[in-house]
Formats: C-alpha cells, sequence, structure tokens
C-alpha cells in the first residue's frame, strides 16, 4: 500500500517530509549528539545544595537550545494557519498557459496553503477585522509555483513603495504598541484619509469578509494581474480566484468581539478539527482571462491592484479544485518555516507590470533571510521543491546539500558544463517577450486616478444587511480614532463614493456637514502639481457587481457546521437521536451542551457523552441550535441563565433555532415569543430536513431582532 502511494504525484512532498521526520516513539532521551541521558531532572552541581557545574553539558545544550527557539515572526502575515493538500486540474489550460500542472485533466499537484491575518502578532487572535492572507504553495515538477494572494481581490496601495507607510499605518502605534491586531485606531485612519487609493480595500475591509465564519468559507484572490504564455508564445492576461465549496460565510462583528475572547484560535481549530475529522477543506479554483488586444477595453487599468475584474464582464472560468486533506505534524517546521514568494513561478506563469507586484518580486526573498536565518531557507523540508534542483549557488550559514566536485561556477569544464542551462524546449524559463518603450520616471499613470467607482460599485452590489455592517463598521473603526480631523477627511472621502453612506456614518460620528477635503490626495511627489493627482469622481462600470455580494453566495451544504444540542438528565432519546442522525447524515457536528461535564442520562436511561458545558461554550462557537425534548431536560435548563441567553443570542445574531416537543417551552421562555407566526429561521415541531435548509441558509437575515 505504501509503496503504490509512493508513485502518486499527489503524495510526492508528503512522502519526501517524512525523509526528516523523527519519530521519538520507543526511543530514548539524548543530546543532540545522540548521547543518551540519564537525568533529566537535575543539573550536574557540587554537592546535593552546592553551585550547578559549567561542566553539565546536558544542561547547557538544553537551555542553550531553548534560549534560541524563536525566530522573528512574519512582518506581515504573522499568525497563520496552514494545511497540505493537493490540486486537482480538471480542464486544460493549454490554450492559454504551457505550465506543466495546468495542462492535463486530472493531473494532481501538491500543495501547502498558508490563511493569514494581516496585521496581528503570532499570538493574536483569529478573529480580527483583517484581510486575510490565502497564500498556496504548489509542489511541481517544475519547480515550486506561489500563489501569493488575499481573501479580497483588490489591495489598499497601487505601487509597492507605500507598503512600508500602510504597514506602518495599520500596526500597532510605535510609541505605545496599541491597538493589537486592529485598525481601529488613528494612524491607520490617517494614512487612509490622505490616501484616496485605499479606498476600495477600506470598503471591503469595512463589510463582513473581514470576519469570515471559517477560513474553509472564504475566496481567494491572486489580486495582480499575471500573464500566461502558452506554447506558442502567445501571452494572456490572468486573474486568478480560489471559490470555498462551503460557500462564503462570515460571522456578525458581536460575535467577532466575544470569540476573540472565547477562543481566539476559533480559525485554526476550526481547519484543524475538520480535517482531522475527514472533512477536507476544498475550493474551485478558477481564472479570468483577458486577451492581450483587450488590455484597454475597461474603464480601470489592469495593472491597478486597486480594480477587480467585474466577474459579470469577464467571467470565473473555473479549471480545478485545491482538497487540504492533511494537517502538518509540526506546526513550527510546517507552517511557520515555509517561505513564500509571487516570485517563484513556472513556465508559462509570468508577471505583469502592475507596480505593486514589481516591489512584491523584491520583497519576499529578502524577508525570509532575516527570518530565516540565511540563504539556505529553499533546503528546509517544506520549501524543497518536488523536482531535483542544481545550480552553482553554494555555502551560507546551516547548508545542507553536499556538493561533490571542483566545479561551483558556470561555464565550467571542471565539472563536463554541469549543471547546464535548459533549452526552452527542455523546460527552460524564458521570460515574456515584452515590448517595453518609456523614460525613466517616478510617476503614477493617470489611469490609475480612478479611486471611487470601484467602492461605490462595491457599495451598490451589496444587500441592505451588508451595507448595515459596512455603516456599523465604519461607525466603529472610526468611532475609535481621537483625532476628530482624521474622522472628518475619512467621512469627506465616503462621500465620493456614497453620499447617503457618508451621512450615515456621519450622524454616528456627530459629524454635521461632511464634506470631501480640499485636496484629498496628499500622495503626490514634492514637485508635482496635485491636481495631476486628484482623484477622478465615481462613474462605476458596471454599476454593481452581484459576484461581490456574499449574499449570492452557495448555499446548498451544512458539512462541518456546529450544531449545539442543549440537554440535560432525562432528554428525550428518540427526538435527539433523530436529529442527530439526520444531521449526521449530511456531515454536520453535534455537540451535545450539558449543565455540566461528564455525562447525562437520557429518557430511557441511556449515557451520552458531555461535549461542553454551558460554562465553557457560548452561542457564538455554534451555527445553530437545537432543543431536544423530554420533559425532566427541559425543566433544568430553564433554570439555567446561561442556557437562556445562549438562545438570546442565537436569536440575535441571525442562527437557524430549532426545538421540539417540550422544548418548545423553554424557547418560549427564553424569547418570549408574542405572535403565532415563528420567527423566521426559528422552527419548531419541525422535519429535520426543514432544519437542514435552514442551516444552509446560514442566517436569516430577514429576522427583526
Ligand atoms: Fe505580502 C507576506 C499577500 C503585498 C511584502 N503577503 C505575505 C503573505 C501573504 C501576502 C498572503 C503571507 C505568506 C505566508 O503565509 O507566509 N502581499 C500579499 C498580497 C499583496 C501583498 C495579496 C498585494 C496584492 N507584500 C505586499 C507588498 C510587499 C509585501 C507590496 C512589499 C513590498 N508580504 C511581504 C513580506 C511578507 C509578506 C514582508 C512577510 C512575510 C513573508 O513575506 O514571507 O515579504
Amino acid at each position: 500500500m505504501a509503496k503504490k502511494n509512493e508513485n502518486k504525484l499527489e503524495d510526492q512532498k508528503s512522502n519526501d517530509l517524512k525523509k526528516n521526520t523523527v519519530d521519538n516513539n520507543g526511543e530514548f532521551l539524548t543530546t543532540n549528539q545522540g548521547l543518551r541521558i540519564n537525568d533529566d531532572q537535575n543539573s550536574l552541581t557540587a554537592g546535593e545544595r552546592g553551585p550547578t557545574l559549567l561542566e553539565d553539558f546536558h544542561l547547557r545544550e538544553k537551555i542553550t537550545h531553548f534560549d534560541h527557539e524563536r525566530i522573528p515572526e512574519r512582518i506581515v502575515h504573522a499568525r497563520g494557519s496552514g494545511a497540505h493538500g493537493y490540486f486537482e486540474l480538471h480542464e486544460s489550460l493549454s490554450e492559454y498557459t504551457k505550465a506543466d500542472f495546468l495542462q492535463t485533466p486530472g493531473t494532481r499537484t501538491p500543495v501547502f496553503a498558508r490563511f493569514s491575518t494581516v496585521a496581528g502578532s503570532r499570538g493574536s487572535t483569529d478573529l480580527a477585522r483583517d484581510v486575510r492572507g490565502f497564500a498556496v504553495k504548489f509542489y511541481t515538477q517544475e519547480g515550486n509555483y506561489d500563489l501569493v494572494g488575499n481573501n479580497m481581490p483588490i489591495f489598499f496601495i497601487q505601487d509597492a513603495i507605500k507598503f512600508p507607510d500602510l504597514i506602518h499605518a495599520v500596526k500597532p502605534e510605535p510609541n505605545n504598541e496599541i491597538p493589537q491586531a486592529a485598525s481601529a485606531h488613528d494612524t491607520f485612519w490617517d494614512f487612509v484619509s490622505l490616501t484616496p487609493e485605499t479606498m476600495h480595500n477600506v470598503m471591503w475591509l469595512m463589510s463582513d469578509r473581514a470576519i469570515p465564519r471559517s477560513l474553509r468559507m472564504m475566496e481567494g484572490f491572486g489580486i495582480h494581474t499575471y500573464r500566461f504564455v502558452n506554447k506558442e508564445g502567445k501571452s494572456f492576461f490572468v486573474r486568478f480566484h480560489w471559490k470555498p465549496v462551503l460557500g462564503v460565510h462570515s460571522v456578525l462583528w458581536e460575535e467577532a468581539q466575544k470569540i476573540s475572547g472565547i477562543d481566539p484560535d476559533f480559525h485554526r481549530r476550526d481547519l484543524y478539527d475538520s480535517i482531522d475529522k475527514g472533512m477536507f477543506a476544498e475550493w474551485d479554483f478558477g481564472v479570468q482571462i483577458v486577451n492581450e488586444e483587450d488590455e484597454h477595453k475597461f474603464s480601470f487599468d489592469l495593472l491597478d491592484p486597486t480594480k477587480l475584474i467585474p466577474e459579470e464582464l469577464v467571467p470565473v472560468k473555473i479549471v480545478g479544485r485545491m482538497t487540504l486533506n492533511r494537517n502538518v505534524d509540526n506546526f513550527f517546521a510546517e507552517t511557520e518555516q515555509i517561505a513564500f514568494h509571487p516570485g517563484h513561478v513556472v513556465p508559462g506563469i509570468d508577471f505583469s507590470n502592475d507596480p505593486l507586484l514589481q516591489g512584491r518580486l523584491f520583497s519576499y526573498t529578502d524577508t525570509q533571510l532575516i527570518r530565516l536565518g540565511g540563504p539556505n531557507f529553499h533546503e528546509i523540508p517544506i520549501n524543497r521543491p518536488v523536482c531535483p534542483f542544481h545550480n552553482n549557488q553554494r555555502d551560507g550559514y546551516m547548508r545542507q546539500t553536499i556538493n561533490p566536485g571542483q566545479s561551483s561556477y558556470h561555464p565550467n569544464s571542471t565539472g563536463e558544463g554541469f549543471p547546464k542551462q535548459a533549452k526552452e524546449s527542455e523546460g527552460g524559463y524564458t521570460s515574456y517577450h515584452e515590448r517595453i518603450d518609456g523614460h525613466k520616471i517616478r510617476t503614477r499613470s493617470k489611469s490609475f486616478m480612478d479611486h471611487f467607482s470601484q467602492p461605490a460599485m462595491f457599495y451598490n452590489s451589496l444587500n441592505e444587511v451588508e451595507k448595515q455592517h459596512v455603516i456599523d463598521a465604519f461607525s466603529f473603526e472610526l468611532g475609535k480614532v481621537k483625532k476628530a480631523e482624521i474622522r472628518e477627511r475619512t467621512v469627506g472621502l465616503i462621500t465620493k463614493i456614497n453620499k447617503d453612506l457618508a451621512k450615515l456614518v456621519a450622524d454616528r460620528l456627530g459629524i454635521k456637514n461632511p464634506k470631501p477635503d480640499k485636496i484629498m490626495n496628499h500622495s503626490y511627489p514634492a514637485d508635482a502639481n496635485p491636481n495631476d493627482y486628484q482623484p477622478m469622481d465615481a462613474n462605476p462600470d458596471p454599476k454593481s457587481s452581484p459576484a461581490v455580494s456574499m449574499a449570492n453566495t452557495r448555499k446548498d451544504s451544512i458539512k462541518s457546521r456546529m450544531i449545539a444540542f442543549f440537554a440535560a438528565d432525562g432528554v428525550d432519546a428518540k427526538s435527539m437521536e433523530n436529529m442527530k442522525k439526520a444531521l449526521g447524515k449530511q456531515q454536520a457536528i453535534v455537540k451535545i451542551v450539558a449543565p455540566h461535564a461528564g455525562e447525562i442520562k437520557t429518557s430511557s436511561g441511556e449515557t451520552v457523552k458531555v461535549d461542553e458545558s454551558f460554562l465553557t461554550a457560548d452561542s457564538v462557537m455554534f451555527d445553530a441550535i437545537f432543543i431536544p425534548g423530554g420533559k425532566k431536560s427541559i425543566n433544568t435548563i430553564v433554570g439555567i441563565d446561561k442556557a437562556k441567553t445562549y438562545v438570546q443570542d442565537a436569536f440575535k445574531h441571525f442562527k437557524p433555532i430549532g426545538a421540539v416537543d417540550d422544548g418548545e417551552e423553554f424557547l418560549q421562555k427564553s424569547l418570549e415569543l408574542k405572535s403565532k407566526e415563528l420567527p423566521k429561521g426559528v422552527l419548531l415541531n419541525e422535519q429535520a430536513s426543514a432544519f437542514i435548509d435552514a442551516i444552509k441558509q446560514h442566517r436569516f437575515w430577514e429576522r427583526k431582532v
């Protein structure tokens, strides 16, 4: 069986990692030199109560290694969670690209994906309002290909030279290192208010996209326009998409805040647990392809990373699927040490002149040199390609490879000319022969000056609930800003996107008459005429793009959704088991929440294991609540205040709530339902199928709360 696996492409990386996997099971404790340790409890001392001796090599080695355990965290995207899996191509892209892994349907390529928040430190909460990183390393037969994207299709800035400014502004303020993992503070909004190009990404950041329900329920985007190049040398522009099979879903801001306290590892745990249970995380992979000759047919510039290509103009062609099916064995060795780089490409994939992308191509290797301690980070197991690699790069800290022979240069005769260059026909990478003709200048193209049309399109595309959440988010974030002029300037910018939105936010902030700042773009060169840098008025084309609204996502699965069952001694075994079975068939996860940990007894005397007590869990951890019957059980639960607030919160957060038989009494007492007509998504004595359909909806936004 193991032999068969070794031949499968998709297992190549995991087999490679096995070479470095050391299992301690059944082994003696030794030093790093292999010497068996006799006493790991006591230092070597001079006498029972005497000083510790310098001679104690075991103590010295153990403490020294411990002292050096930490490496610098990533300057951005420090907090992340990752998993292994594979990418399977379903439809050939050979018409557009010669990339080997995109040629033959059915080809499986091993991948490692890492998801992250941007601003917070390694130990910060998963549920911060933030962009999420979505980075995938494809271990292809032609070398590693990294698609290093985010869960939003656009970025804050147009030129990489502004990246340090953006990140300094959003990170904790330098004088007091406050706040952690939050954009709701003066420096971030100061930068935004002076840099109108940020507004499109800011709109997405204020939407529910910034607080996903699960890493498995968010989209991924390559953002930049890249190039495909086919075998004939013809090039196409391409944007990359990941679409989650479970749909795109979020939590509410109030939930996000609570989860951050109750379980800051919420997303990490969700990814780990679901893969552990065999419910693999899946995304469809899609491309938007634009012919070279159509480069200028859009109302925005394809090279501008603050713009998306509306899916209604260029549909996303789904060509494959990524399945993450294996958790890491060691978080540090794999998730922490993985090194991504948008410049890791394979033949058939090339860059556009997007100035943000071009700057990124420098930054990523540079950062790994400091983060991973030297130039040999490509030899770390998780970073090694599955295909062989040979070159004349040598030495450096922690070199692992032993290159025999006299020759470490090219051309050489001492090594018979090897390693030799590969012709294009042998898989040698050649850059696309794009014609470039221009002056050496520092300027921003006029075609990059439309900063408000797409934010306006985004807002127009949201439904009323989504819009309300954007208003609430702006009000919260700007409400945290201390300097009035920053708040006013930002609201001024919002007026350029949508006057109603600006007015609603202004009202919440006590701003009387929101006006755009006279000179709105403050990021222009010293010698420039500021007028040349003024943004254009919004003129969205198209007016709206239904594809950006999460309300239009697919809602056809409850796989891996967490359902709380409220139960105490005497719970009706039949109604509990029936629902549990029906949900289990759909691969939802049922958790028994009871007044105490341990076990409870059902009405028919069976013992049921309790998963959580009302003390250890909270409504925000679950997607839906179900209350089975059983008089005795209900009598107990009715007396527990936390159980009542649990249901009230679920109700307020628009979640499905189901009850049968005596469960109705508890629901009535908790929710004080007055009218005969039940609120949307509250189900009494309904079939399991109705409850399942309700969970598929995710939330009942139309419910009056
Ligand atoms: Fe970046 C990490 C995504 C612009 C410089 N970036 C990093 C990661 C993601 C992104 C997902 C984490 C990778 C991982 O999981 O290890 N970055 C983006 C996207 C961008 C972007 C989608 C714009 C479209 N980044 C960007 C710019 C620069 C950087 C303009 C610098 C000029 N990014 C870095 C970095 C990081 C990084 C400093 C930190 C850790 C690392 O690279 O490995 O080099």
